[in-house]
């Protein structure tokens, strides 16, 4: 374990591999993804990080992958069983986020490294945007903005909204988040319903065993489920047909859990009333079939893009990474590695 060699004097070298300074007191993390700055800075401050240097060139890459330590992640990161594979001494994927679908969790369990990720300091932020998006959505919010600045204002008034409150929601996934989306939806005196893999009893709201039959019962359909392949396109053209003309699909989860092709379809078609998306299969690609509808509202995979809470997970991706390498118990590591 490198965590002893942690506070030492830096020894600065230059490596003919890479033609720069390397911080030999330092060990070596990789960085699969662009870190945020607040995770990056406190990553530096113990560690060299290596920036995307698996994507570079491949003869550089062998020569820094035995003297990795750690990985570092975003939600969005995709870490497989192969790039594991060429880690020898990796002890920690520390993820950035709470959603780890990218991350080959068999894999690293089955190599001994754990995989850390960033639950509940996001819940807050992604269940106001959930619902940010759902008003949004609703009464055509982004849309109004458009219409005064365009100066259309003075040639009559937009088309009509649709009313949220007392309306039915329904929420696909009844974590952590789907949690504190339900208890926002209650302020506006709101149905509550939901699917999810088990039911819960005690939460007080309607259960239904599948999207569909949840779809054919709301106005709003929030979809926040993980990723990967347990939820992918889960959201299809059945349960867009369900949701109906009138209902509106509300997505913070993952791109992977809509038929993102039965959803333009859908749109076009008038199968369902509207969308809001922050999250899209090929990020950050959004098909431009979505950019001109008057009835879908577009956000860049923002739900947890605020400054406290982007603080909160940074601090709490740090804190993983360096209770791994010191061997110091975990603080949040996902459920499988518990
Ligand atoms: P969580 O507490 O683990 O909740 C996940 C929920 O999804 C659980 O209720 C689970 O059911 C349900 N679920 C799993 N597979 C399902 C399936 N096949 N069908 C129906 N429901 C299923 O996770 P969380 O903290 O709420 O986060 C949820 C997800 O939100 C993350 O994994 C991530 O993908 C996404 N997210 C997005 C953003 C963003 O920026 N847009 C930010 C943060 C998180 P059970 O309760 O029965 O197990
Ligand atoms: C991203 C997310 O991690 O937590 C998740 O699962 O999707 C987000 O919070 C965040 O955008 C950083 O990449």
């Amino acid at each position: 374990m490198p965590g002893p060699r942690l506070g030492l004097t830096p020894i600065l070298i230059l490596t003919p591999i890479f033609n720069r300074e390397i911080d030999l007191s330092k060990p070596d993390i990789l960085a699969v993804a662009k870190l945020h700055p607040f995770y990056l800075e406190a990553l530096q401050t113990l560690y060299t990080v290596h920036d995307r240097a698996h994507l570079g060139d491949a003869a550089a890459f062998a020569a820094l992958a035995p003297n990795i330590v750690g990985v570092a992640a975003t939600g969005e990161s995709l870490v497989p069983a192969a790039l594991l594979a060429q880690l020898p001494r990796v002890n920690v994927v520390s993820v950035f986020g709470v959603g780890y679908d990218g991350v080959d969790t068999q894999a690293a369990i089955a190599r001994g490294v754990p995989v850390t990720h960033t639950p509940d300091v996001l819940t807050d932020d992604v269940a106001d945007l959930a619902i940010g998006l759902l008003l949004s959505v609703a009464r055509q919010i982004p849309q109004a903005g458009q219409y005064v600045r365009e100066g259309r204002w003075p040639s009559g008034p937009m088309a009509l909204g649709r009313k949220v409150s007392g309306a039915r929601v329904g929420i696909v996934g009844l974590g952590r988040i789907g949690q504190a989306i339900a208890r926002r939806a209650q302020a506006f005196d709101m149905s509550i319903s939901y699917t999810a893999r088990t039911e819960k009893p005690d939460s007080g709201y309607r259960y239904y065993p599948s999207a569909k039959a949840l779809a054919a019962e709301v106005d709003f359909l929030v979809v926040i489920t993980p990723g990967g392949a347990g939820t992918r396109r889960l959201i299809d053209a059945d349960v867009l047909a369900a949701l109906g003309t009138k209902g509106f699909l509300i997505n913070v989860a993952r791109g992977s859990v809509v038929d993102e092709a039965a959803l333009i379809k859908a749109l076009q078609a008038g199968v369902i009333a509207g969308a809001a998306l922050d999250v899209f299969e090929d990020e950050p690609n959004v098909p431009q079939a979505l950019w001109g509808m008057p009835n879908v509202v577009l956000t860049p995979h923002m739900a947890s893009a605020t400054r406290e809470t982007r603080q909160a997970m940074a601090d709490l991706a740090f804190a993983n990474m360096k209770a791994a390498l010191t061997g110091q118990p975990l603080l949040t590591p996902v459920p499988e590695c518990r």
